[in-house]
């Protein structure tokens, strides 16, 4: 059966959503953040049930901050400047130990943002591997340089096992929906620079606030 065109993943959109991100002054936009994330899980769910367990909890994480972003305080949360300014200032944030804010969209929006680096070193290698690139050993290796750190044994040992299932390079270029491989390598090349700015932009928020290790 065709698929319905909007759970169709195309590795453009998400470029899209990604460039609408940074405002003109930096500030990054938590709705186009958390499109851009909801792209890259069509993409995931494409992949197969294996999955599941790492698009399950992406998708618990996006439904929090759209709570925020829908909520009584929305207009609080249009960026994640603004976002982390009136979470700080009304004690909205559990610092040092989980406490009662266990959902606040700081400590939310940090999850995603520890993967978002990990997006950018899989990416990275993905656009400069040859036609024989193992994926799986690029986004391993893209995890243990990354959000592996952040992970317990247990989780680290799943996902371990998940990337082994990953299709080939080829057909990896395939789903990305783009066209030519030469034509996702020129994409990746453009997508890149936008993803890792984004990330550069939350990583020297956070780290002005404190808010790296947030548990
Ligand atoms: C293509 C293969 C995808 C592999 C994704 C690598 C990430 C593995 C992460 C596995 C962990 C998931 C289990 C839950 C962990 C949570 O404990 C953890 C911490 O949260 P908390 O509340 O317990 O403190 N959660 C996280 O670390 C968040 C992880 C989010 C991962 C979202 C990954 C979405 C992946 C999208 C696929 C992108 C494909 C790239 C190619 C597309 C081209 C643009």
């Amino acid at each position: 059966a065709p698929e319905a065109p909007e759970e169709k993943f195309s590795l453009r959109e998400v470029l899209d959503t990604f460039k609408l991100c940074l405002s003109g002054d930096k500030e990054v936009y938590v709705e186009h953040y958390v499109a851009g994330w909801r792209g890259l899980i069509k993409f995931l769910n494409s992949l197969g049930s294996v999955f599941g367990f790492i698009s399950k909890d992406a998708v618990n994480k996006i439904k929090i901050l759209v709570t925020h972003l829908e909520g009584e305080n929305s207009s609080e949360y249009v960026t994640v400047q603004s976002m982390v300014k009136y979470e700080l200032e009304n004690e909205l944030v559990d610092l040092n130990k989980r406490g009662n804010h266990p959902e606040s969209g700081c400590r939310t929006l940090l999850r995603l943002h520890r993967a978002l680096r990990w997006l950018e070193l899989f990416l990275e290698r993905l656009r400069t591997s040859g036609e024989d690139g193992k994926t799986s050993v690029m986004c391993a290796e893209a995890y243990n340089e990354s959000l592996s750190r952040h992970h317990p044994w247990v989780v680290r040992k799943a996902a371990g096992m998940a990337f082994c299932v990953l299709p080939g390079r080829p057909a990896f270029f395939e789903v990305m929906n783009v066209g030519t491989p030469e034509q996702v390598v020129a994409m990746l090349g453009d997508a890149l620079p936008l993803i890792s700015e984004v990330y550069q932009v939350t990583e020297e928020l956070y780290a002005q606030h404190n808010l790296l290790d947030l548990p």
